[in-house]
């Protein structure tokens, strides 16, 4: 694939980045969103900032940082640690809320409600919580699904999607999106968006697909595994469950596989590169413009009545991604520079 552009190199401040993304994370995983929100505001703000800060003032011009925030930051610069931060890794109940909210698909709410029942640790989870199936698979990986995925790994998956997608239906327009589409060094996992331009020939895919690739070993469990016709009229054919490459030395890997007619391909596109901070903004600058985007369509003239919708607008047509961003009269962003 083509030579995309990689994480910039280390940030001057990349100190107090790593710090104020540890805080944000158990922020985030002790319920408390606000904070974490607040907390990535700031830190998105110290990624765009290519120069050193260090002093009270300069910290408090930057967009998104409070005085509590700046007080942090110029903490963290003079000491090289943050007071609140350090109680918060010790404090037991944190602790745990952080450790079972890294499972993967385990938010807040249910890591509190485990430790509210006394679970302390995954194998108390293991022996004693009634466990979902997903709840299951996440433990079961629990250390893997914490690792990165080298971008060449990904590039290696997605060859082998592409190779038994095209033998079972040539033609197909196979590319993985999320963090590797906007560049990224390592990715989380791998996003793989399925369609084709004749407009039909995607149907009736995803299940001969994914039993090729149990059949040859490299699906290894599912997570999410629906034909449209389960869900809500309209939703994308995905699979979402775990691969491995062939040969000893690969982990169990997450992989995420959406099938989408041509017609909702850029609006699929767009929404499965993300960033979901970027998708949330894109939305939200539809819906100030009297349209609805999502991952399937660009609506314009909707009107709303406070949330609802009144009038569900008209269909555009959305040949590329850069059409979605001419309806909201936007600059073109390429994937890279999607982050935020
Ligand atoms: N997405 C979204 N809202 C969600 C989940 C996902 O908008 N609740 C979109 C934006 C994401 C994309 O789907 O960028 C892929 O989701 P991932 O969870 O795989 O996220 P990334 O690929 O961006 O990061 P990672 O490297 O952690 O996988
Ligand atoms: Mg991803
Ligand atoms: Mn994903």
């Amino acid at each position: 694939s083509s030579a995309l552009p990689v994480d910039p190199v280390i940030n001057p401040n990349q100190a107090a980045i790593d710090k104020l993304q540890e805080m944000a994370n158990l922020y985030r995983n002790s319920n408390d969103k606000w904070r974490a929100f607040g907390y990535q505001k700031a830190i998105s703000t110290l990624k765009k900032c290519h120069r050193p800060v260090t002093t009270y003032e300069e910290i408090r011009m930057l967009p998104g940082v409070g005085p509590r925030l700046a007080e942090k930051i110029v903490e963290i610069m003079e000491t090289g640690s943050m007071i609140k931060l350090e109680e918060y890794q010790t404090d037991a109940d944190i602790a745990v809320m952080d450790l079972f909210g890294k499972i993967w698909g385990i938010g807040p709410a249910q890591a509190k409600r485990w430790v509210d029942l006394g679970y302390r640790t995954l194998d108390d989870l293991r022996t004693k919580a009634k466990l979902t199936h997903n709840q299951m698979i996440g433990l079961k990986y629990y250390s893997e699904f914490l690792e990165r995925i080298p971008r060449d790994e990904v590039t290696q998956i997605e060859n082998v999607v592409r190779e038994a997608a095209d033998s079972i239906r040539p033609g197909l327009l196979i590319q993985t999106c999320g963090s590797y589409r906007r560049g990224k060094v390592t990715c989380g996992d791998c996003d793989i968006l399925i369609s084709h331009r004749d407009g039909s020939s995607h149907e009736h895919l995803l299940f001969p697909l994914v039993d090729k690739l149990k059949a040859s070993g490299f699906l290894i469990d599912d997570l999410v595994y629906t034909d449209k016709h389960d869900e809500e009229p309209g939703a994308h054919f995905r699979y979402f469950g775990v691969c491995k490459l062939p040969g000893e030395n690969h982990l169990s890997r997450r992989i995420d596989i959406i099938i989408v007619p041509y017609a909702e391909h850029a609006c699929a596109l767009l929404y499965f590169t993300g960033s979901m901070l970027f998708n949330r903004s894109m939305r939200q600058l539809a819906d100030e413009n009297n349209m609805y985007l999502s991952q399937h369509r660009l609506h314009v003239g909707v009107i709303r009545m406070g949330k609802n919708k009144v009038n569900e607008g008209r269909l555009v047509p959305t040949p590329t991604e850069e059409s979605i961003f001419q309806y909201l009269k936007l600059p073109y962003r390429p994937p890279a520079e999607r982050d935020y």
